[in-house]
């Protein structure tokens, strides 16, 4: 039983005391022990194993510590089966959807008997819904306004949620004696915001022992499916995993068949028609004869084309460049210089001034700018022009005494429902970074939207547009723009344009950061950290840059600071 699953058992505990309107407190207790548990690094089956008293790791007190050393024992958590039967898992996803919540799910639940999605939207259809107590036609408009959308993304799982799991299933299935090769494949390779699915490849003497492995992981809580040669498991977390035996003469080619996308294999099967070969999993052959599939190289090769690497195989424009030899040398995480969004204690942040700087530098950072919050966020305790003033102060007071690190005095500055700015020009004129950016507002219509945007893009201290969309992947599309005329407004007024690398962002999306940069915008690829940890979700802002085809060259805080600075207002 590894820390992650009990985590995931811990939340799962949380949500359903959630619906059964239990103290607050114990829910708050399941839930940060959930995140202390994601966030150390021993396997506390083992620190039980060791005899450590786990009521010393912080957040876990007794009662935790001695569920944990049930579920490591048992597999299960009495308390947590009982809930389980009471609420079905359909309630669940009902009380995730916007303004519903558990107290609503609840009544739901009670009063209708409705367990699912499928049965909420029958209900608020017909209008049953607004007569409940506490209901009104507002919270039925709303639901039938996000029920779509949530359906459709309690079927996805954020890459970043799939990611670790993917890297212990790989490290246990390397490790057995028969496997040769074990390789992630699938929206996973090609670095997908959200995966539907996982797929992985292998290559092994002993396909037994390989899906033996998989079926008995800790990660797997059932083997759904298992044939010669595939085997189809439900990991936690509801994420699915189909596991795929090849050979090693066919490794290549099937490789090349399951990263997919779809897409991008119907232009290569085509490919391969044009030359009278026929591309398959199996490998590229000219009848019977194959003429490549152990390697991808080869595959590529033999279609004329340069290795397409997995993140651009998309069908958007990649062939040609492939063709051409012309392929981008895709930026590295390892290019990475500086983190230009981040937030303290000043405002929504969990660390202070100091702990967000040593962080950066652990992390090999060499300049960051510290952005909190402007006033109108007041949720986040805003800061206004006096109290901002101060923390500058105290972010100059602290930085002067680091050394090996440029701190910038920045400002995330809410670009107003009315189009101006939450804090005047004089006190933006200071700031050595000014972040803009729309929180509020987000639904406002299309000329309201560009007009906001315009404020920003056109007043002379605005150094970049943070999240520009407003996104939340799978919660809340982003704002309505022409994304197009911001991307040449910003190009004419040399402002900058953000990948906010968090996981539910990933805000220009890959497309638009494409465009950004046949337009010659600098691209910043940013953490929105409110913690230490936060900042390592730097990752998946450099996929996202990487599926939008940028080079280091065209990341501005890949830039050593001389150069960077030189971009600065
Ligand atoms: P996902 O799981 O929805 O995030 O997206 P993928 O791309 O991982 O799709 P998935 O799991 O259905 O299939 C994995 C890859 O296998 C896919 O990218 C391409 C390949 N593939 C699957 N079905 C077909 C098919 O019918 N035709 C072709 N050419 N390729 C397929
Ligand atoms: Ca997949
Ligand atoms: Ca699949």
């Amino acid at each position: 039983m590894n820390n992650e699953r009990i985590a995931s058992q811990f939340d799962e505990l949380a949500d359903l005391l959630e619906i059964q309107g239990a103290n607050p407190f114990r829910i708050r207790a399941y839930r940060n022990a959930s995140r202390t548990l994601e966030g150390i690094t021993d396997s506390v089956s083992s620190l039980l194993e060791e005899g450590t008293d786990l009521t010393e790791l912080s957040g876990i007190g007794k009662d935790l510590a001695a569920k944990i050393a049930e579920l490591v024992e048992s597999g299960t958590l009495e308390q947590l089966e009982e809930l389980k039967a009471e609420v079905p898992p359909g309630v669940l996803d009902i009380m995730r959807l916007p303004g519903v919540g558990p107290k609503k799910a609840a009544t739901l639940f009670k009063e209708l008997n409705i367990t699912n999605l499928d049965e909420l939207k029958a209900a608020a259809q017909a209008g049953e819904i607004q007569n409940l107590k506490g209901f009104a036609k507002k919270t039925e408009d709303s639901i039938l306004a996000n029920i779509d959308q949530a359906a459709k993304s309690k079927e996805r799982t954020f890459f970043a949620t799939a990611e670790p799991l993917v890297e212990q299933i790989v490290e246990t299935l390397a490790a057995l004696a028969s496997t040769q090769q074990v390789t992630p494949a699938g929206s996973f390779r090609r670095r997908k915001e959200t995966v539907g699915d996982l797929d992985i490849l292998v290559t092994s003497d002993d396909v037994d022992e390989v899906m033996d492995a998989l079926a008995n992981h800790d990660l797997v809580e059932e083997v759904l499916q298992r044939g010669e040669t595939k085997q189809r498991v439900r990991l936690i977390k509801g994420l699915e995993m189909d596991l795929r035996v090849v050979p090693a003469k066919s490794y290549g080619a099937a490789m090349q068949y399951f990263t997919g996308s779809k897409e991008h294999n119907i232009v290569m099967r085509k490919r391969a028609q044009k030359q009278n070969l026929e591309l398959n999993e199996y490998g590229l052959f000219s009848g019977e004869e194959s003429v490549a599939g152990e390697t991808e190289e080869e595959v590529y090769e033999a279609l004329g084309l340069a290795w397409v690497p997995p993140e651009l195989r998309e069908d958007r424009g990649e062939f040609e460049l492939a063709e051409n030899n012309r392929l981008p040398e895709l930026v590295t995480l390892d290019d990475i210089r500086g983190d230009l969004h981040m937030h303290t204690t000043a405002t929504d942040g969990t660390a202070t001034i100091e702990e967000m700087i040593d962080a950066a530098k652990k992390r090999g950072r060499k300049y960051i700018a510290i952005t909190d919050h402007s006033k109108r966020v007041t949720m986040a305790n805003g800061l206004d022009a006096d109290r901002l003033r101060t923390h500058w102060n105290e972010i100059r007071e602290v930085a002067e005494k680091t050394k090996g690190i440029q701190v910038l005095c920045g400002i995330e500055c809410d670009i107003l429902e009315d189009a101006t700015l939450d804090l005047p020009d004089d006190v933006l004129e200071e700031a050595d970074w000014v972040l803009a950016v729309l929180h509020y507002g987000l639904k406002q219509d299309k000329q309201q939207i560009h007009k906001r945007l315009m404020t920003a893009i056109k007043n002379p201290n605005v150094d970049i547009i943070g999240h520009p969309t407003g996104r939340i992947i799978g919660k809340r599309p982003g704002a309505e723009m022409e994304m197009s005329e911001i991307l040449k407004a910003a190009a004419d007024h040399e402002v900058m344009m953000e990948i906010n690398a968090h996981p539910s962002r990933l805000d220009l999306h890959a497309q638009h950061a494409a465009a950004a940069k046949d337009l010659g915008i600098p691209i910043v690829i940013s953490t929105d950290a409110h913690s230490t940890s936060g900042m390592d979700v730097m990752r998946y802002g450099v996929f996202q840059a990487r599926r939008a085809g940028l080079s280091a060259n065209d990341i501005a805080n890949s830039r050593s600071w001389t150069q960077f600075k030189k971009l600065l207002k």
